[in-house]
């Protein structure tokens, strides 16, 4: 029986109970069925998390876009890879076939070439979600240089961080980007990012807009032209296992993005296998992933998941909102499509509009829907069962991270029963661990505690660029032997996983994981502020919004609060991103303290979601008082 596409709930639980007990063999034999090898590997699986270091494959030789791209040329050559469906709905959509792709894909590598970009190399992705987007990740993978997306929300300054934290050679972007009824110029972002970047020689321009941009001379160049005169072939650059495939940042609980090192072998065989099965995905199916690539959930199934399957993926430039919140189904019903994954903030955005955006089209044609992101709550989830997927439509709710790779828990469609707000059960070779505070595994059912991951799986990221001890220290010290994630979990009475949120300083808003430091230190650099915190609160669309408390150095001094407050934001948007703005900002005298100097964010967040009445241990506390005036002056 292969091992490959899970069919039976039973069947789920022999594959997972032996892919505990022989994970090695588990692995290979789906290394060995579905893949284009160079050479096979000599040794499956080396690791120690006390290093950690991690290892699969090694002694394979591959190209990751031989395997999306060049093995369909025979067999899926005229069929479409990707379906891209711009901003604009009067835009005709586009079906990319795998030759097309594949031509394109070419194209691009020996641009890149020419360009003297070389195995190894990092490149910056700063693209809207067009098709150019995907054509250059797989045009990195192509020849080996190291892919590192950013996703073209964030601000100049973000910007500059990531392309300097691992020296890029090369930007690649487009004169501007579409998102609803606004444009944005990107390559002014880019421009003044690269004020700081000292690294990057080029910078190649994708026509989007047709703005007219400053263009510099010896750096900047258009890239249609350099295309037009590419040759369509490109000898795939034959990559080590454990070559890094690419870098994506994620935001830590410290300043610093982390730029989590992604290699090419486990990924492959992990991001291919996750998206058979989670997705139960069959031809001709056609399936729509709503995030953008500038997260780890384009990387994994916009691009390399479907793509290793021979599937349709759609690209979607635009909004939800855009030009009406009927847009998602409009999109549904016009591409026929089977398989819908989106996040829960775009979710109960929508599920706040007339139920006559979704009943006016016909949505038939769905098999499954997938959430991910963030805890998806019982509203939610319910509308999205009801009214999107009309009871018939399995919900997969998949909790994974950036570091993860790819998805770790989520009910497979039409074999896992399934349960509002759970995740379910782990995919196969996946063994999560709950642990209490000291440190022990909390063993049996119907418990709870912070969720780790006890034995390695394929995609897991290898180290954090530049820093391999801040990716020992973050992800393999609180629990030893054991990856923490972050999270905390609990388990029901018959072993499935509820994601209950982060346990530490990240703080998901819509989506999106935001550090509390960055933004601290962003409004810190505020020349009216002295010190700040900020914390989350719950919401009824974004899930979490931000509440910052901000002491002023002198407060005598300002004369217009709310002025102040629009500068505050200002800040933050122009050091992150509009994503991390603040919706309250409450002016304090000081900040909950322990004796140690430590600020009490537990007290904050639960004067933030207004439950003054418990606050829990305050006996740490260096100054009680200041908890009072807090709650006094509460927005
Ligand atoms: C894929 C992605 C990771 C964090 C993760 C967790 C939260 C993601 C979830 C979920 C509950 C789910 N998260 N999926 N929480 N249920 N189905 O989102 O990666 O951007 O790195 O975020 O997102 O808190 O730790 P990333």
């Amino acid at each position: 029986m292969s091992n490959y596409h899970i069919k039976t709930f039973e069947e789920y639980f022999h594959i997972y109970r032996k892919s505990v007990r022989e994970p090695e063999n588990f692995w290979e034999e789906v290394a060995e069925e579905h893949f284009v090898w160079r050479k096979r590997w000599d040794n499956v699986l080396r690791w120690d998390f006390s290093k950690p270091e991690i290892a699969w494959f090694e002694g394979a030789q591959l190209n990751i876009t031989e395997n999306c791209l060049d093995r369909h040329l025979r067999t899926r050559g005229d069929k479409t890879a990707i379906l891209f469906e711009p901003n604009n709905p009067n835009e005709p959509a586009q079906h990319i076939t795998y030759t097309e792709l594949y031509e394109r894909v070419c194209k691009m590598a020996n641009v890149l070439k020419a360009k003297g970009i070389k195995k190894g190399d990092r490149v910056c992705i700063y693209l809207p979600m067009i098709p150019e987007l995907s054509v250059a990740l797989l045009a990195c993978a192509r020849i080996g240089a190291i892919h590192s997306v950013v996703f073209a929300g964030f601000s100049s300054t973000a910007l500059s961080t990531r392309i300097n934290d691992s020296s890029c050679k090369m930007v690649i972007t487009s004169d501007g980007s579409y998102r609803g009824n606004k444009s944005i110029d990107l390559k002014g972002i880019v421009d003044e990012a690269l004020e700081q970047c000292p690294t990057v020689e080029s910078v190649l321009v994708v026509n989007r807009v047709g703005s007219s941009i400053h263009m510099e001379q010896g750096r900047d160049e258009w890239i249609q032209p350099l295309l037009d005169a590419a040759q369509p072939h490109c000898e795939p650059e034959v990559m080590e296992a454990e070559d890094p495939l690419f870098i994506l940042y994620t935001s830590g609980s410290t300043g610093k993005p982390k730029g989590m090192v992604h290699t090419t072998a486990g990924y492959m065989v992990f991001i291919a296998y996750t998206f058979k099965n989670i997705f139960q995905y069959r031809e001709p199916d056609i399936f729509w992933c709503t995030a953008d690539i500038g997260w780890i959930t384009g990387h994994s199934y916009i691009v390399y998941g479907p793509l290793l399957n021979g599937a349709t993926s759609v690209l979607f430039e635009g909004v939800p909102s855009y030009p009406d919140f009927g847009r998602f189904w409009e999109i549904v019903e016009k591409h026929s499509i089977t398989h819908f994954y989106t996040a829960p903030t775009a979710i109960r955005a929508l599920a706040k509009e007339d139920l006559n955006y979704v009943e006016k089209y016909n949505l038939s044609s769905l098999k499954v829907l997938g959430s991910v992101g963030e805890p998806i709550n019982e509203e939610a989830w319910h509308w999205y069962n009801d009214h999107v997927g009309k009871k018939k439509s399995p919900i997969v709710d998949t909790w994974w991270q950036t570091e993860t790779g790819g998805i770790l828990i989520s009910p497979i469609p039409y074999v896992t029963p399934t349960k509002p707000t759970y995740a379910t059960l782990p995919l196969p070779g996946i063994q999560p661990a709950l642990m209490d505070e000291n440190g022990q595994e909390i063993k049996g059912n119907q418990v709870d505690g912070r969720l780790c991951v006890k034995f390695p799986w394929p995609s897991m990221a290898r180290t954090i660029w530049g820093d391999h001890e801040r990716y020992r220290t973050t992800y393999f010290t609180a629990f030893e032997g054991k990856y923490f994630t972050g999270d905390g979990a609990l388990r029901d009475e018959v072993g499935y996983y509820r994601i209950t949120g982060r346990v530490d300083d990240v703080i998901i808003v819509s989506g999106h994981n935001l550090g509390t430091a960055p933004i601290e230190d962003a409004i810190n650099e505020h020349p009216a502020v002295a010190e700040s915190a900020i914390v989350g609160f719950p919401h009824d669309v974004k899930g979490n919004a931000l509440y910052g408390f901000v002491m002023l150095k002198d407060v005598g001094e300002v004369r217009d609060r709310d002025n102040l407050r629009k500068e505050i934001n200002q800040q933050i948007s122009d050091r992150i991103g509009p994503i991390a703005k603040l919706d309250k900002i409450q002016f304090v005298e000081g900040l909950p303290k322990t004796r140690s100097g430590k600020i009490m964010r537990r007290i904050l967040r639960k004067i933030a979601g207004n439950e003054t009445e418990n606050l829990g241990d305050t006996s740490t506390l260096l100054d009680p008082e200041v908890v009072q005036q807090i709650i006094k002056d509460r927005l």
